[in-house]
C-alpha cells in the first residue's frame, strides 16, 4: 500500500534555502506530514505536479513545485516530458518530435535523453542564463531541476572534482544550431560559479575574453549563420583541486582562409575587417591608411552584404579592443596585428594591368606603399614579389614575370597566408596568456565547438573538410555511446537485445583510408608533376572509389541522379545528408602554395608578428610541406585521441528552421536532424538500457543507511549488500539489473528517488542527533 503525504510549501519569499528535506528549484523545503489514510493528492495549487518517491521502502506520493528563475511558481517547466527516456511511445519519431515541439513552443529548449542534452536553437534571448539561474543549478543533482546546459556543465564539473578525472563536452549539430553559443554559456557558467581568488580573476577574465577575440578573427557571416565559426576550437579549462579555474589551452583547427579573398553572395569576410573599418579610431585608421567605408575594399564586398542588421561591428570592435588588452596584448602587438589586417585590405585593392608582353604590372602602387609601411618591407622588393615568380634551376635563380591571372593568384595567396598564420599566432598568444603557472595537479574540462555540418548551393574543398570533421565527431559519438554502451552490457553479462544503428565509419573510411580514400587520391594528384588538374582528380576518384555506396558522380550516376549532377561534381552521401562538391579548386586549396619569393619578403618583414609567422628555416627546407587535407586529417586523429582519454558529456544542438527565425519549428527540418544525429537510436539504447550504472562499492557506500542489513557496515560481498539494499527499498525487478561489477539502474527517477530517500534519512538522523543533544 502506498503512503500518501501532504506537502506544505513555504512561500518563496520566506523559503530558507536548505539542502534538507525535499527541495525545489530554488531550494525550498517541503515539510512532510504523514496522514493516516490514503488520500489522493489535491495539489495546493494547480501548478503543483506529482512525482513518485520512495520513502522508507514504500512508495509515497509527493507534490513538488516548480519555480522559474524569478522564484515564482510555475508549471511551465514541466510541459511535455523533460527526459525522452520517460516518453511512453519512445520508438515513435513523431512522439519524439511532438515533445520537442511542445516544449519549444513554451520556450523550453532543453530536453534530456538520459544524460545527453538536446537543445533547440530559440533564435531569441530567453533570459535563462542569468546569474540567478546559475545559482539555482549550482551543485544540484542532474535530474532535480528542469534540463539546462548549466545542469550538464555542473554535473561534469562535480564529477571531475569528486572523481579527479578529466572531462570533455562535445557540442555538435549543424551550422547555426547553437554550438558556439552553448560553449560560451558553459564557459560563463564556470567563470561565475567556480571559486575564484583575487589572483585568479585575471585568468577568469582572459578565459572569457578569448572568445570575442577568436570570434572576431575566426567567425563570419555565412548563409547559414550570421556568426558562423570558420575554424574548429577545442578549449581545455584547467581546474585546481579546489575547483578554481587556473588556466586554459586552446587548439584550433583548419581556418577557412579562402574567405579572406573570396565570399559567396550573401556572405561576409571575417568579422574583424568590418569591425576595424567601422569601429577603428580615426587616428588608427589614418595610421593604417584605411577609409571608413567597407565598400571601398574589394575583399569586403564580394558577398554584397557588408552590413548585417544582426551584427553591430562598432560595438564589437570596442569589445575586441578591450579584450585584447586584458589578454596581455601590448600596444606594439596591437599595432602590428592591425597593420596586418589593414595590409590584407590593401592587398585586395591592388589592381593589375597587362603590359605589351602580357606580363602583370601594378597600375597604382599606393596600396603597395601602404603594405610596405605596415609590414616593414621594401616597396620595390614587394612589388617585384607580387608580379614575378622566382624559379630556381640548378645553376641559378631566374625571375620570371607573372601574367595577370597568375599575379592575382599570388596576391590572394599572400593575403590568405598572412591572415591564416596571424590567426595561428593569435591562438598561441592567447594560450601564453592563459598558461597556468602552477605545476601542481590539475584536471580539465574540454569544450569542443567546431564548425557544423554545412551544405551550400556550391560546396568546395572547405565544406569537404568541415563535413569530414563532422563525420569524425559523429563516429566518436557512436563509438562512445551506441557501441561501447552495448559492449559494456555484454561485458557485464547483462541480457541485451542489440539496437541497430547506422555506423558512419564507412563514410569516414571513404574519406580518409590510406591509399584508397579521397584524401589519398587528392594528395596523389597534388604531388603528380605535370598534367594533374581538378578534373583528373575527379577521374582518379571515379577509378578508386567509384563503386563505393556513398560516392557518386555524373558519370557513375543512374539517369535520374545524373540530372542533378554537373560533370565536375562528386557527391558524398554523408551521415547528415547528401552534399555535392564541385572539384574546381580542390588541388590548389589542398596544395596551398605560396611562391618562394613572397615567402622571402615576408621573412624579412619588420612587423614582429609577420616575422614570427614566416621563419627563414621554412626557406631552407627542401621537404614538401604536408597537404592541407592531410594535416587536417592528422589533427583530427590527435583530437580524437585527446577526447577519448576523457569522460564525455554530450550536447546535441538542433536548428528549428532555416530562416534564423524565432518561434518557428520546421517539422521536416527537425525530423531530419533527429534522424541523422542518431537521437532515436540513442534513446532506444538508453531506454532499453540503463540510465545509471554504479560500481557496487560506490553505490553501497552512499546508500547503505537506507537498509538495516547494510547499515552501518556490510561485511559481505558488495554485490550482495546492494541486492539486499535495493530489495529493501523496493526496487522492482524491471528497474535494475546486477552485472559483474556494477548495478545498472534503468530509470533516472529510480536513482533520483533513492537519492531523495537518502537525503531524508540523513536529515532524520541529524534531527535525532540534535534532539539527543538538546539541552546539553
Ligand atoms: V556554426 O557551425 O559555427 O555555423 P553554431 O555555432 O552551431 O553554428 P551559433 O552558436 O553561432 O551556431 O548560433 C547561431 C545563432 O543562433 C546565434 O548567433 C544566436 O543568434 C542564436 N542562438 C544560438 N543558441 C542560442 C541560445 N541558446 N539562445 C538564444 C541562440 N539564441
Ligand atoms: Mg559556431
Amino acid at each position: 500500500m502506498h503512503n500518501h503525504c501532504w506537502v506544505d510549501v513555504k512561500e518563496p519569499s520566506r523559503a530558507e534555502p536548505s539542502r534538507s528535506g525535499y527541495r525545489t528549484a530554488i531550494g525550498l523545503v517541503f515539510y512532510i506530514r504523514k496522514v493516516s489514510s490514503p488520500l489522493s493528492i489535491q495539489p495546493v495549487s494547480t501548478r503543483l505536479t506529482k512525482e513518485r518517491h520512495i520513502y522508507k521502502g514504500s512508495e509515497v506520493r509527493l507534490s513538488r513545485i516548480q519555480l522559474n528563475m524569478e522564484g515564482a511558481l510555475t508549471a511551465r517547466d514541466r510541459v511535455g516530458i523533460q527526459d525522452f527516456v520517460l516518453l511512453d511511445s519512445y520508438t515513435s519519431e513523431s512522439a519524439f518530435l511532438d515533445n520537442l515541439r511542445k516544449r519549444f513552443r513554451e520556450n523550453l529548449i532543453y530536453t534530456y535523453i538520459g544524460t545527453l542534452l538536446v537543445s533547440v536553437n530559440p533564435y531569441k534571448d530567453l533570459e535563462i542564463y542569468t546569474p540567478k539561474q546559475m545559482e539555482i543549478y549550482m551543485g544540484v543533482n542532474f535530474f532535480e531541476l528542469p534540463p539546462h546546459l548549466y545542469a550538464l556543465a555542473d554535473n561534469a564539473y562535480r564529477t571531475m572534482l569528486t572523481e579527479y578525472n578529466n572531462h570533455f563536452i562535445l557540442i555538435s549539430g549543424e551550422s547555426g544550431a547553437g554550438k558556439t553559443e552553448a560553449s560560451k554559456k558553459i564557459l560563463q557558467y564556470y567563470a561565475v560559479t567556480c571559486p575564484c581568488t583575487e589572483q585568479l580573476q585575471t585568468v577568469r577574465d582572459r578565459l572569457l575574453l578569448s572568445n570575442p577575440v577568436l570570434e572576431a578573427f575566426g567567425n563570419a557571416k555565412t548563409l547559414r549563420n550570421d556568426n558562423s565559426s570558420r575554424f574548429g576550437k577545442y578549449m581545455d579549462i584547467q581546474f585546481d583541486f579546489k575547483g578554481a579555474a587556473v588556466g586554459g589551452h586552446i587548439l584550433s583547427y583548419l581556418l577557412e582562409k579562402s574567405r579572406v579573398v573570396h565570399q559567396n553572395h550573401g556572405e561576409r569576410n571575417f568579422h574583424i575587417f568590418y569591425q576595424l573599418v567601422e569601429g577603428g579610431e580615426e587616428e588608427l585608421l589614418r595610421w593604417l591608411g584605411l577609409e571608413r567605408n567597407c565598400q571601398h575594399y574589394s575583399y569586403l564586398v564580394q558577398g554584397e552584404c557588408a552590413k548585417v542588421s544582426s551584427i553591430n561591428d562598432k560595438s564589437n570592435w570596442r569589445t575586441v579592443r578591450k579584450a585584447l588588452s586584458v589578454i596581455d596584448f601590448n600596444e606594439n602587438d596591437i599595432e602590428h596585428l592591425f597593420g596586418i589586417i589593414a595590409s590584407v585590405l590593401h592587398l585586395g585593392n591592388i589592381q593589375y594591368d597587362a603590359d605589351n608582353k602580357g606580363s602583370a604590372v601594378i597600375g597604382n602602387n599606393a596600396e603597395v606603399r601602404w603594405i610596405s609601411k605596415l609590414l616593414g618591407v621594401s616597396v620595390l622588393v614587394l612589388q617585384e614579389a607580387l608580379t614575378h615568380r622566382k624559379i630556381e634551376t640548378r645553376a641559378e635563380e631566374v625571375l620570371s614575370p607573372l601574367n595577370v591571372d597568375q599575379a592575382y593568384y599570388a596576391r590572394d595567396a599572400l593575403a590568405k597566408a598572412i591572415y591564416g598564420r596571424t590567426f595561428t599566432w593569435l591562438v598561441n598568444k592567447i594560450n601564453e596568456s592563459l598558461a597556468n603557472q602552477d605545476p601542481s595537479r590539475k584536471t580539465v574540462i574540454g569544450l569542443l565547438d567546431i564548425y557544423g555540418f554545412e551544405v551550400f548551393y556550391i560546396n568546395s574543398f572547405e565544406q569537404f573538410c568541415i563535413n569530414y570533421c563532422n563525420e569524425k565527431l559523429q563516429q566518436l559519438f557512436i563509438q562512445l555511446t551506441l557501441k561501447s554502451e552495448q559492449e559494456e552490457y555484454e561485458l557485464e553479462g547483462i541480457e541485451w537485445e542489440p539496437v541497430q544503428y547506422f555506423n558512419n565509419k564507412i563514410i569516414c573510411d571513404l574519406v580518409e583510408e590510406k591509399y584508397r580514400g579521397i584524401i589519398s587520391v587528392l594528395d596523389e594528384e597534388c604531388l603528380r608533376l605535370g598534367g594533374a588538374t581538378d578534373l583528373t582528380f575527379l577521374e582518379k576518384l571515379e577509378e578508386t572509389v567509384g563503386n563505393h555506396p556513398h560516392f557518386v558522380t555524373h558519370k557513375l550516376a543512374n539517369q535520374k541522379t545524373r540530372k542533378t549532377l554537373e560533370r565536375g561534381d562528386f557527391r558524398l552521401l554523408h551521415y547528415a545528408g547528401e552534399v555535392t562538391y564541385c572539384v574546381i579548386g580542390f588541388l590548389d586549396k589542398n596544395n596551398d602554395l605560396l611562391y618562394r619569393n613572397i615567402k622571402e619578403v615576408m621573412c624579412k618583414s619588420r612587423n614582429l608578428i609577420v616575422k614570427q609567422c614566416f621563419m627563414p628555416s621554412e626557406l631552407d627546407s627542401r621537404k614538401r610541406p604536408e597537404t592541407v587535407a592531410t594535416q587536417f586529417k592528422s589533427s583530427l586523429v590527435g583530437l580524437i585521441k585527446i577526447l577519448t582519454a576523457k569522460e564525455p558529456s554530450y550536447v546535441r544542438c538542433l536548428k528549428p528552421n532555416d530562416g534564423k527565425q524565432a518561434g518557428r519549428f520546421d517539422d521536416v527540418l527537425v525530423r531530419h536532424q533527429v534522424k541523422y544525429l542518431g537521437l532515436m537510436e540513442h534513446l532506444r539504447v538508453r531506454r532499453a538500457g540503463f540510465a545509471y550504472r554504479r560500481r557496487y562499492e560506490i553505490f553501497l557506500q552512499r546508500y547503505k543507511s537506507l537498509c538495516p542489513d547494510t547499515w552501518p557496515h556490510w561485511r559481505g560481498p558488495p554485490a550482495e549488500g546492494v541486492e539486499r539494499l535495493v530489495k529493501y527499498i523496493g526496487y522492482k525487478p524491471d528497474e535494475y539489473k546486477q552485472g559483474r561489477t556494477k548495478i545498472f539502474i534503468r530509470y533516472p527517477r529510480t536513482l533520483f528517488a533513492t537519492e531523495d530517500a537518502f537525503q531524508i534519512c540523513k536529515n532524520e538522523l541529524a534531527t535525532k542527533i540534535q534532539a539527543k543533544y538538546k539541552g546539553y
